[in-house]
C-alpha cells in the first residue's frame, strides 16, 4: 500500500480521498498517492492562514530570511531526487526536471535576500515640519493556484514572494502533478515554518479552486494556467475586490531574418518549439521566417527534429519527454488533423511512437506553407508542434508577428542590431528574446506578458512586490 500524502492544514497532516499520480512515460506506474482536499479543507485552510496572518506579517526579517534560505539549500541538496519526481510526474526530461528544481533553489534563495532588501522611501512633505514616509505591507492571505507544466518552479516562484513580504499562504497546485508541491511544502514546514504561514490543498479545480475563489478572506490571487480558468478567477476576483495576477496562455512567434545564422536559428527554434513536450506557455508555435533563408531553415530544422529522440523521460538519451496525459494528447493530434484539414503541409513528425513502456509519446511535429489565419497559427496548442508562415521581409515579419491576441514571449534570429533594436521596441509582447529562445527564463528579473496573456503585475525579481504587497503612505509631524 502506497503512503498517502496529506495536504497541509493550520501545520497539521490532513488525510482525505487519495487519487494516484501516475507517469505520463509509463501509465503502469503511480508515483505516488495524493489526498484530494474537500470544500471543508479548502476553508479551513483559508481561516488557518487568515489568523497566522497578523503575527507572520510582523515577524522579523531574520526569520523569513533563514526559513527561504534554509529551503533553498534543502532544494538544492535534493535536486537529483526532486528533479526525477518531477520528471516521473510531468514527462519532462531529467535534465529538464534538474534544471527546473535548481531554478526552484534559486528561486527560494533570491526571495531569502529580497527579505532583507525590504525598503521604502522618505521625503518630506509639502508642509513644513511633516515628513511622509511610503512602506511596502502585506495583503494578507494569499490564494496561489499552479499548473501542471512547471511542478516546481511556478509554485516557488509564486510562495516564495508571498512568503517573503509577509503573506500567508493557501495553495492549489494543479491536480494532475501535486508530487513536487507536496515536497516543498514538507520541506518548508520542516524548516521552521509557523502553523497556519502555508496551507496545502491539493485537489481539483471544481471543488478547492472553487472554494477559494469564493473566500472574501483571500485578498490576492495570484494564478498560472489556462485562459479559461484564469477568466474565472477574473470574474471571481472582482465580485469580492480582491486583486489578482493572471498568467495565461501565449502563441509566441519567433522571426528568422536571411541575415540569421542559421545554426542559431535551428537551435532557437527547436528548444523554442519542442522541448519541454512544447509544454510552455512561453513556447514558439509560430516560426515566422523571410523567404531568403526559408527553404535552407525548414529544411535543416525538419532534419533536427527527425533526429530527436522522443521516450521515457527519465532515460539518459531522451530530447523530448512524453506528452502529460491523454487529454493534451489528443487536444495535440486534433490540431495535427486540424492543420492539416486548413491546408497546411506537415512535413515531418505528429505521429504517435510506441516505446517499451506505455506512455504518451508523439513525434514532434512541423507544418510549413502556414497562415497567420489558421487556428493551429492562432490557439494555443500547448504541445510540440510549430507552424512556419513565409514572409517577404521584415516588416511583414513583425506585423504578423503581432497579429496575435497574446503577447507573452517574442523572439527573433537575426544578425542585424538594426533589426534586432526595432522589435526589441516594436514587438507586442511582455518578454522579447533576440538570438536566444522565446523559453526558458531567468529566475531574478520580471516574467510576464501582454494583451490576452497576462493581466496585473509582472511575477519574479524584485517587480514580485507589485502583486504581493501593498504601499502606505504616512505622515508624521515632528512633537
Ligand atoms: C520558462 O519558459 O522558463 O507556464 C518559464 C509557463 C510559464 C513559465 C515558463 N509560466 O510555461
Amino acid at each position: 500500500m502506497t503512503e498517502l500524502h496529506k495536504n497541509l492544514i493550520n501545520g497539521e497532516w490532513v488525510g482525505g480521498d487519495g487519487a494516484d499520480n501516475i507517469n505520463p512515460s509509463n501509465t503502469n506506474e503511480v508515483v505516488g498517492v495524493y489526498a484530494r482536499a474537500t470544500q471543508q479543507d479548502t476553508l479551513d485552510a483559508i481561516a488557518a492562514a487568515k489568523a497566522a496572518f497578523p503575527a507572520w506579517s510582523h515577524s522579523g526579517i531574520l526569520q523569513r530570511w533563514e526559513i527561504l534560505s534554509k529551503t533553498a539549500h534543502e532544494i538544492f541538496a535534493r535536486k537529483a531526487e526532486l528533479g526525477e519526481l518531477l520528471s516521473r510526474e510531468e514527462g519532462k526530461t531529467l535534465a529538464e526536471g534538474i534544471g527546473e528544481v535548481t531554478r526552484a533553489g534559486q528561486i527560494f534563495e533570491f526571495f531569502a535576500g529580497e527579505a532583507l532588501r525590504l525598503s521604502g522611501e522618505s521625503v518630506p512633505s509639502v508642509r513644513p515640519g511633516v515628513g511622509v514616509e511610503m512602506t511596502r505591507e502585506a495583503m494578507g492571505v494569499v490564494g496561489i493556484i499552479t499548473p501542471w507544466n512547471f511542478p516546481i518552479a511556478i509554485p516557488a516562484w509564486k510562495i516564495a514572494p508571498a512568503l517573503c513580504y509577509g503573506n500567508t499562504v493557501v495553495f492549489k497546485p494543479a491536480d494532475l502533478v501535486p508530487g513536487c508541491s507536496w515536497a516543498i511544502v514538507d520541506i518548508l514546514h520542516r524548516n521552521g515554518l509557523p502553523k497556519g504561514v502555508l496551507n496545502l490543498v491539493m485537489g481539483r479545480g471544481s471543488v478547492v479552486g472553487q472554494a477559494m475563489l469564493d473566500s472574501k478572506d483571500i485578498v490576492a490571487q495570484t494564478f498560472t494556467g489556462s485562459v479559461n480558468t484564469g477568466r474565472r478567477v477574473a470574474e471571481a476576483s472582482v465580485k469580492v475586490m480582491r486583486k489578482f495576477q493572471l498568467e495565461m496562455g501565449g502563441k509566441n512567434p519567433t522571426i528568422v531574418l536571411d541575415d540569421a545564422d542559421l545554426k542559431v536559428a535551428v537551435e532557437t527554434t527547436a528548444q523554442s518549439a519542442f522541448y519541454s513536450t512544447g509544454q510552455r506557455c512561453t513556447a514558439s508555435s509560430r516560426l515566422i521566417v523571410t523567404e531568403g533563408i526559408h527553404d535552407q531553415f525548414v529544411a535543416a530544422l525538419t532534419e533536427g527534429i527527425r533526429n530527436l529522440k522522443v521516450g521515457d523521460a527519465i532515460a539518459k538519451d531522451t530530447e523530448i519527454g512524453p506528452v502529460v496525459d491523454p487529454g493534451q494528447l489528443k487536444q495535440d493530434t486534433d490540431y495535427i488533423e486540424i492543420g492539416k484539414g486548413e491546408g497546411a503541409k506537415l512535413v515531418v513528425g505528429g505521429e504517435l511512437v510506441k516505446r517499451d513502456n506505455p506512455g504518451y509519446f508523439l513525434q514532434p511535429a512541423l507544418f510549413t506553407e502556414a497562415t497567420n489565419q489558421m487556428r493551429i497559427a492562432r490557439e494555443e496548442i500547448f504541445g510540440p508542434v510549430a507552424a512556419v508562415i513565409r514572409v517577404k521581409d521584415y516588416d511583414e515579419a513583425l506585423a504578423v508577428a503581432n497579429d496575435t491576441e497574446f503577447g507573452l514571449s517574442a523572439g527573433i534570429v537575426t544578425t542585424s542590431l538594426k533589426y534586432a533594436t526595432h522589435f526589441k521596441r516594436n514587438a507586442e509582447a511582455g518578454m522579447v528574446m533576440v538570438n536566444v529562445p522565446t523559453a526558458g527564463v531567468d529566475f531574478h528579473v520580471p516574467f510576464g506578458g501582454r494583451k490576452g496573456s497576462s493581466y496585473g503585475p509582472k511575477e519574479q525579481g524584485k517587480y514580485a512586490a507589485e502583486f504581493f504587497t501593498q504601499v502606505k503612505t504616512a505622515y508624521t509631524a515632528a512633537g
